[in-house]
């Protein structure tokens, strides 16, 4: 089994399905460690992944996401767990009150420690924000955000279809088809 290392459960459900359509078991180590303050997504991500060395036995991974809005120049962005749980969506709805540039896009880093080595898998997915409220699916912005190409936000969506396009399908198949290229062992 894999380790993924997170305190959120709808992204290791979200994972867990990506993973057993490439044949591989996760399993979910529930735990929040420290992240460093940084505009750099891949930076926070490969930083929390090594420190969790010690705490946790190789090969494990984790996620660190974020949502970046054009108009408030890429707010929340490194902030986006804090701005989620604290003015939440209806407080970004209201940021962007009248604004026509609703330009915006989710963005995964998964940092993979292999024991000798920290390994970055990208996910990036453009979309809009929405002008209100939409679905109860998912979690977090899900319910703000519309995917280029889709009329609905992912909270309209089930965890399928948003893994079709989602950004943390696109780093987690970068993941999957590098652990089983490489049959990394999985302890
Ligand atoms: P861990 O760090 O323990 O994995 P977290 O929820 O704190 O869990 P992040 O810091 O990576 O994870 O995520 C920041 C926030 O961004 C998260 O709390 C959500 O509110 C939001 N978020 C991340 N991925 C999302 C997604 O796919 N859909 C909607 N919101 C998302």
């Amino acid at each position: 089994m894999y380790k993924f290392v997170t305190s959120n459960r709808h992204k290791f459900e979200e994972a867990r399905d990506l993973a057993s359509r490439h044949g591989i078991d996760i399993e979910w180590i529930q735990m929040k460690y420290e992240e460093i303050q940084d505009d750099s997504t891949e930076r926070i991500s490969y930083d929390s992944c090594k420190k969790l060395s010690g705490k946790v036995d190789p090969p494990y991974f984790i996620d660190d996401s974020g949502l970046f809005i054009e108009y408030l120049k890429g707010f929340p962005g490194p902030y986006s767990s804090y701005v989620s749980s604290t003015i939440g969506n209806e407080g970004i709805l209201k940021l962007l009150e009248g604004v026509t540039n609703r330009s915006a896009y989710f963005l995964t880093v998964v940092s993979l420690n292999e024991g000798h080595s920290i390994m970055q898998f990208t996910g990036k997915v453009m979309g809009k924000i929405s002008t209100s409220i939409m679905g109860s699916n998912g979690f977090g912005y899900d319910p703000i955000f519309i995917p280029d190409g889709s009329d609905r936000t992912f909270a309209e969506m089930d965890t399928s279809s948003k893994n079709a396009i989602s950004h943390r399908s696109i780093a987690f198949r970068g993941l999957f088809e590098y652990l089983r290229a490489n049959r990394i062992s999985n302890k």
